[in-house]
């Protein structure tokens, strides 16, 4: 049994959203072409309560881009993004939601963010989405969408290490690239951890 995870494909991270990756409104036509070829699609929403400590508005005199510590964790603090129920968060229109079976959310916690669609980033709570595959008997996971240098990474990184096998489309990806070469360096890590980066096309 194989799931694709479609990670974060909401307005916010497309052209024109708070939290823009650059061409990120391409991968929707490879996620809506996918769609078809799995047992089951599962997608993850970044979702958070207005005031989350992610936000450099809640931190004085901090801006976007820049990092500090929260609770013992470096944290990179964006613009304000995917706040729950907005339209920033809801996802891209031409989204072909009809064979999506579940949606998962996460960075709901004010206090923690949450990269990965299987844990947040102190890995302290899980999303559900992990034990979701394991009870549908999925040993295979394909993954695709925004942003390869922070949701996608993390997410095929916790993927691997829970036991799945993983592949990430790299069509099917768009990064942020806050520091030249982040994404360069995402794919390098994910391959390292034993995920397979494959196309589209080779899909089998
Ligand atoms: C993401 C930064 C902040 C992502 C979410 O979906 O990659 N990046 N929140
Ligand atoms: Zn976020």
């Amino acid at each position: 049994m194989h799931c694709l995870i479609l990670v974060d494909l909401q307005n916010d991270f497309m052209p024109g959203g708070a939290l823009a990756v650059p061409d990120g409104d391409a991968v929707v036509a490879v996620a809506n072409r996918l769609c078809r070829r799995f047992d089951l699609v599962v997608a993850s929403q970044d979702w958070h309560p207005p005031d989350h400590m992610s936000f450099a508005s809640q931190h004085a005199g901090r801006n976007p881009g820049e990092v500090v510590d929260l609770h013992g964790l470096d944290q990179v603090l964006w613009p304000d993004h995917c706040i729950q129920g907005s339209r920033g968060a809801a996802f891209h229109d031409s989204l072909d939601q009809r064979r999506l079976s579940s949606v998962f959310q996460k960075g709901t916690d004010r206090h923690l963010d949450s990269y990965s669609t299987f844990f947040d980033n102190a890995r302290r709570k899980s999303t559900g989405l992990g034990e979701h595959l394991e009870a549908q008997g999925i040993k295979s996971v394909c993954l695709l969408g925004l942003a390869t240098d922070y949701c996608v990474k993390f997410s095929a990184l916790d993927a691997v290490s829970l036991g799945f096998r993983t592949r990430v489309v790299r069509e099917g990806c768009r990064g942020i690239d806050l520091a030249e070469g982040d994404v360069e360096r995402a794919w390098s890590e994910m391959k390292s951890a034993g995920i397979e980066i494959v196309s589209e096309h080779s899909l089998a």
